[in-house]
């Protein structure tokens, strides 16, 4: 490869921010099972600590999305003072997750619940969400919701559309001109017949309508098996409605493996479709304002159950480094030539060269000239972080699901 497409390879490289999940930091479980680790954060605080260390190994990972009220604790509701901390420590506090979803009056729903009265309490709490936003200079409000139902005729499918496009219609009039809302989509789980955004189709037709400062985000485990993904990444970002990732891997259902773990191919197809729709141009500041351009967050969503959770982290961001750098090698020229002369062993063998490509060399390189490790696997294991959180965590509560 020419020399000066290398470099315009690394600066894409360089400029590409991976959001990682306050709530991986903690511990997590299935259903069946939570095994606490030793050493996890047990506020908000130590969660943003570990951040900081995947961020000084790996040199692309300063952003860190809260889930509230997971991440209650520790903030002390003083969320302007907690944007300093990170700030402090090199990192910027990023996309704010809405939970209405872990309390008995969610049962049924929250903003499509039956009761206007449950429907009230969501919305006010998507509204402090924002409140929260406004606090930390966040620029997304990710929201997911579970609402449901069970059993055929347990609801009316059409009316519970219509309570979900009032409080998105709410919260989109409370964002400013800098925020955006984005609209995560999952099939099932934890309703098991009809899901209200059950899909990117429903997400989109509800973010068109809203306007502008409302997108997408694509969980890479909310699909059917065999869902085409990347093609869904094409679509939104032709449309401008693709907001979000929330990357992750899967086997089955909604695994929240480590990013790349499961399918390295399939994170590979969907960072080309980023990179194809424009969603890599521009700088890091470019591309985290809002208004004009792709604007797409790279964040992660997952959890470490049975793996240590800081290298972990580290291990899904370096991932999604390795499938970025791939698309990136992609020869677009020859592809494009390829494809107009209707040559698909050609077509398809270009992008097998990228993705066969060990890109582990240039990323290395990449790492050094940001002031960060080659090796951040190595690195943390030798720095001593993980005993010394052992050592020194010890006593009040581990942060988890619901703490
Ligand atoms: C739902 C989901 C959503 C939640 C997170 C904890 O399955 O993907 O993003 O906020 O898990
Ligand atoms: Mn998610
Ligand atoms: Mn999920």
């Amino acid at each position: 490869m020419p020399e000066q497409d290398v470099a315009a390879v690394k600066t894409a490289l360089k400029s590409q921010r991976i959001e990682t999940p306050s709530w991986a930091y903690g511990n997590s479980g299935t259903r069946f099972k939570v095994f606490a680790q030793a050493g996890v954060p047990r506020t908000v605080r130590e969660k943003l600590d570990d951040a900081a260390r995947v961020q000084r190994h790996t040199g692309v990972a300063p952003v860190v999305a809260l889930h509230i009220p997971w991440d209650r604790a520790g903030a002390d509701d003083d969320f302007t003072a907690l944007a300093s901390y990170a700030a402090d420590k090199g990192l910027r506090l990023g996309a704010v997750n809405a939970n209405v979803f872990q309390e008995d009056a969610y049962k049924l729903g929250s903003v499509a619940h039956p009761d206007p009265a449950v429907r009230r309490k969501a919305l006010d709490h998507l509204m402090e969400c924002v409140d929260i936003m406004d606090a930390t200079g966040s620029r997304d409000l990710k929201l997911w919701f579970a609402d449901g139902t069970n059993y055929p005729g347990q609801d009316d499918i059409r009316a519970r559309q219509d309570r979900l496009a009032e409080a998105l219609s709410a919260v989109y009039e409370r964002l400013s001109e800098k925020q955006r809302l984005v609209l995560e989509y999952k099939l099932f789980e934890p309703a098991f017949y009809s899901t209200d955004v059950p899909d990117w189709g429903t997400s989109y037709a509800h973010c068109l309508k809203l306007g502008p400062k409302a997108r997408v985000c694509v969980d890479t485990g909310h699909h059917a098996p065999g869902t085409n993904i990347e093609f869904i990444v094409a679509f939104l970002l032709r449309e401008g409605k693709l907001g979000a990732f929330d990357f992750n891997s899967r086997f089955y259902a909604d695994d929240d493996l480590m990013a790349g773990a499961a399918d390295p191919f399939q994170l590979f197809r969907i960072m080309y479709e980023v990179r194809a729709g424009g969603g890599l141009e521009g700088t890091a500041e470019e591309r985290a304002a809002e208004g004009e351009g792709p604007g797409v967050a790279f964040m992660l969503d997952q959890c470490h159950n049975i793996e240590p959770k800081v290298p972990a982290i580290i291990r899904s961001v370096m991932n999604v480094q390795e499938a970025t750098a791939k698309a990136l090698l992609v020869d677009r020229e020859a592809l494009a030539a390829a494809q107009r002369a209707g040559d698909v062993l050609t077509a398809n063998g270009v992008l097998m060269d990228a993705f066969n490509t060990d890109v582990r060399p240039l990323l290395a390189d990449v790492r050094e000239e940001l002031g960060a490790d080659r090796d951040p696997m190595a690195a943390y294991a030798a720095s001593g972080w993980a005993e010394a959180i052992v050592r020194e965590r010890v006593g009040g509560e581990q942060a988890g699901w619901g703490a």
